[in-house]
């Protein structure tokens, strides 16, 4: 029998070239050999206001991005984490076995609620709901970027806590972080990671961006006062970081592109990986372009039905399990 993997992304804005990276390149390279399931983790991106009329953009523009990206609904099942209630269901049990103090304690949670004037119970709550969307599934792997490791812990903590508790009833699964490009930082504050909620579009470089905005982010993008190119992230994270994307998206390896760069300034680095980083996204964007509404709302349609079943039935085992059935 296949592994299963499952993973998710928040539609809280444009999936970047961080989020390719460090997660979704995996997800298409997992395809043939497990059993994949994805999801548009939506009740997720809630924890942060979303504009309603904008949201619902966002959660199609999402799906048409993984699959874009090659997610074949034939091998892997796609949907929408708000159409399969299971979800709220489990995060609901697991809430009931979940200490305060460990969920103050993840730094994305702190860096959240640090930028906001009163925080919110769901932005403190977020692991846990991630932690329903795996162990709803008998996950053995999850294909994640570095900032999603301590909530993975988590997730593992609960899992362990729910069967001493109650009896043997969900796997323990694994995170799967690659390790080169599993934290792209951002183009305006390289000691940042690049984040799709950023207020200013200079920090990340979006998949859907067009070769002219490509082409002026990565040239306005924070470097240092030095001219030697070298990967260096603690002394030079900017230099480091367009090296890094260079290297990925060329599929070259990192000290072959640093050393060809020998001699070289920083505004050769920055033309070369804009134009790097256009060709490696013409085919995606083609595809992106191509695919209607229409067929991705289908896919995500039949991804919920699919997927409801197994949920369904791993909501009612767990209900038992606790004797609320
Ligand atoms: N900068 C990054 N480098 C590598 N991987 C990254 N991921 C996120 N940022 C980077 C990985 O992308 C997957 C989907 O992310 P998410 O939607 O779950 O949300 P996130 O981790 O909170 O990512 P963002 O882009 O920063 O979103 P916002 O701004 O809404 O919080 C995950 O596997 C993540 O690790």
């Amino acid at each position: 029998m296949k592994k299963i993997v499952f993973s998710g992304i928040q539609p809280s804005g444009t999936i970047h070239l961080g989020n390719y990276l460090g997660a979704l390149r995996n997800w298409t390279q997992m395809q043939d050999d497990y059993e994949c399931i994805f999801s548009v983790v939506d009740l997720h991106s809630i924890t942060v206001y979303q504009d309603p009329k904008a949201l619902r953009r966002k959660i199609i523009d999402t799906a048409k991005i993984i699959l874009a990206l090659g997610i074949d609904p034939k091998k892997s099942t796609l949907f929408v984490q708000s159409d399969v209630p299971a979800h709220t269901q489990l995060y609901w049990i697991l809430n009931t076995i979940t200490k305060v103090p460990e969920l103050e304690l993840m730094t994305q949670y702190k860096d959240k609620a640090s930028k906001n004037r009163s925080t919110m119970a769901g932005l403190l709550n977020y692991p846990v709901l991630m932690a329903a969307d795996v162990l709803l599934y008998d996950t053995d792997i999850v294909p994640v970027g570095e900032d999603q490791r301590q909530h993975l812990e988590i997730t593992r903590e609960l899992a362990r806590r729910f069967n001493d508790l109650y009896g043997k009833t969900f796997k323990t699964p694994e995170p799967l972080i690659t390790k080169f490009g599993s934290k792209i930082m951002a183009l305006d504050n390289p000691l940042q990671k690049m984040s799709k909620s950023a207020p200013s579009p200079y920090n990340y470089i979006a998949l859907t961006d067009s070769p002219e905005v490509i082409t002026d982010k990565i040239k306005k993008s924070v470097t240092d006062s030095e001219t030697v190119i070298k990967y260096d992230p603690a002394r030079k994270p900017g230099v480091s970081n367009l090296l890094t994307i260079l290297s990925l998206v060329t599929n070259r390896d990192l000290k072959a592109v640093e050393e060809s760069y020998f001699g070289e300034n920083y505004g050769k680095l920055k033309i070369d990986t804009a134009q790097a980083v256009i060709s490696f996204l013409s085919d995606f964007q083609k595809k992106f372009y191509s695919l209607s509404d229409d067929k991705v709302l289908s896919i995500l349609k039949s991804g919920s039905k699919k997927i409801n079943k197994i949920a369904q039935e791993k909501i009612n085992e767990v209900y038992r399990k606790v004797g609320l059935k």
